[in-house]
């Protein structure tokens, strides 16, 4: 009987030891038998199929714009989204067209750029297949009158389509670039997309009170619709500046006129990490490409309201400040399908602030139309040019540092 009794126990057991390894068959659903926490984040916060089954994870693949390639001193960066208008597409961005390449913020004169966004005013161009590109003879905004805000240079702006009138927010400066300046968002709209434009007096957005997270500048404007409402994202930066200080934060502000006034959210900043604003409806929220800065940086992230976001994807090499074609960047309605392509900007000789830039293409599958399995792949390699290239290869003085450090740094292993 004991013996019985004793096989019958073993029997009953069996079952939780066939269940304590983990299946090849990767389960749908979260086993409720104890797994790790990495296994239990690939429930609560990933998705069973990795990155395969996950709509907001995506590669991108770049391609070069036939029609607007690097001339000197002309620069092209910080494209709006596209928009699809009577078969023809559009996008508007900074440009800049200058006497010589940007000097660098100390050296900037009336008429030598100190960053590569200075002296800039807002172009348009247009393409009948979102491949070859033709910019417009002259700026579809240009820079106001001086002492107006943005005598400067106005630039990086932000599309928005409401009740059939067309909207462009953009930073505007006045009288530097650069540093620490005064940096409120301006707006100028027209009745079609190929103009003419308005420049409105009053600013759209300025910056935060003193103190605050944004005090100083407010960058790349990023409008949606929804819910009704207009949002414009954006990046802030406070005046203050040093390593306990904010560096890079993005915040929202509602308005139902698309000239304002905005009224910030109450939480912000809503997304902690990122650079340049690349917000879009996705389902029945709101998704962000959050690029560069960060603890977040190289996310996208999904928000229900807006305002509350989490990270639902690690994605490798963003574009630099997408603008996505996103149909239904404005529509409002409650399914937002994501996007498959957009512009983006490219520094051809490896970035920073006084460089000139080029427009690109990015292809991908953020969209919940297409499934393109070449696009959800891990495990991107690359070649040696790409870890021996500027500002990836160990530089001398750093290896200077490290031969230094390495004296006492590098011990034996067994003592
Ligand atoms: C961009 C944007 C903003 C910054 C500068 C010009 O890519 O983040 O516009 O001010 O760089």
């Amino acid at each position: 009987m004991r013996r019985l009794i004793l096989l019958l126990a073993l029997l009953l057991e069996l079952p939780s030891f066939s269940r304590a390894e983990f299946p090849a068959l990767v389960p749908q659903e979260k086993p409720d038998y104890p797994v790790s926490a990495a296994v239990a984040r690939l429930y609560d916060q990933w998705n069973p199929h990795e990155d395969r089954g996950n709509e907001l994870y995506s590669n991108f693949k770049y391609t070069p714009l036939k029609g607007l390639e690097l001339t000197p001193n002309i620069s092209r960066r910080d494209p709006t989204k596209v928009l699809l208008i009577d078969g023809v597409y559009h996008v508007w961005y900074t440009g800049r067209r200058s006497q010589s390449a940007p000097v660098g913020v100390q050296d900037a004169t009336d008429v030598k750029p100190g960053t590569d966004w200075d002296l800039a005013d807002i172009w348009h161009a247009s393409s009948k297949d979102g491949w070859n590109w033709v910019e417009d003879k002259e700026p579809a905004v240009r820079r106001p009158p001086k002492p107006e805000q943005g005598f400067r240079s106005i630039c990086t702006p932000g599309i928005l389509v409401w009740k059939g009138k067309y909207y462009l927010y953009f930073q505007a400066y006045s009288p530097m670039v650069g540093g620490q300046v005064w940096c409120p968002v301006r707006v100028a709209s027209a009745d079609t997309p190929d103009g003419p434009w308005r420049h409105h007096p009053d600013p759209a957005l300025v910056p935060s009170p003193p103190g605050s997270w944004g005090s100083i500048k407010i960058n790349d404007p990023c409008p949606v619709v929804h819910h009704g409402r207009i949002l414009i994202y954006y990046k802030g930066a406070p005046i203050e500046r040093g390593p306990e200080y904010v560096l890079r934060m993005q915040g929202v502000a509602f308005s139902d006129n698309p000239l304002g006034p905005f009224e910030a959210s109450k939480l912000n900043p809503v997304i902690n990490s990122g650079h340049e604003t690349c917000v879009f409806p996705f389902k029945d929220g709101v998704a962000a490409l959050v690029a560069l800065d960060g603890p977040e940086k190289n996310t996208i992230q999904w928000s229900p309201d807006g305002e509350n976001f989490r990270v639902m994807s690690m994605i490798q090499i963003p574009p630099i400040a997408p603008g996505p074609y996103c149909p239904d960047a404005f529509s409002d309605s409650g399914d937002g399908r994501g996007f498959t392509w957009g512009l983006c900007h490219i520094n051809p000789d490896g970035g920073g602030a006084a460089n000139e830039s080029i427009l690109a293409r990015f292809d991908c599958d953020l969209s919940l139309d297409v499934n393109r399995e070449s696009f959800k792949r891990n495990n991107l390699r690359f070649d040696e040019q790409t870890y021996l290239q500027k500002d990836v290869a160990l530089p001398r003085f750093l290896k200077d540092l490290i031969l230094k450090e390495q004296k006492t740094l590098d011990i034996e292993t067994i003592r």
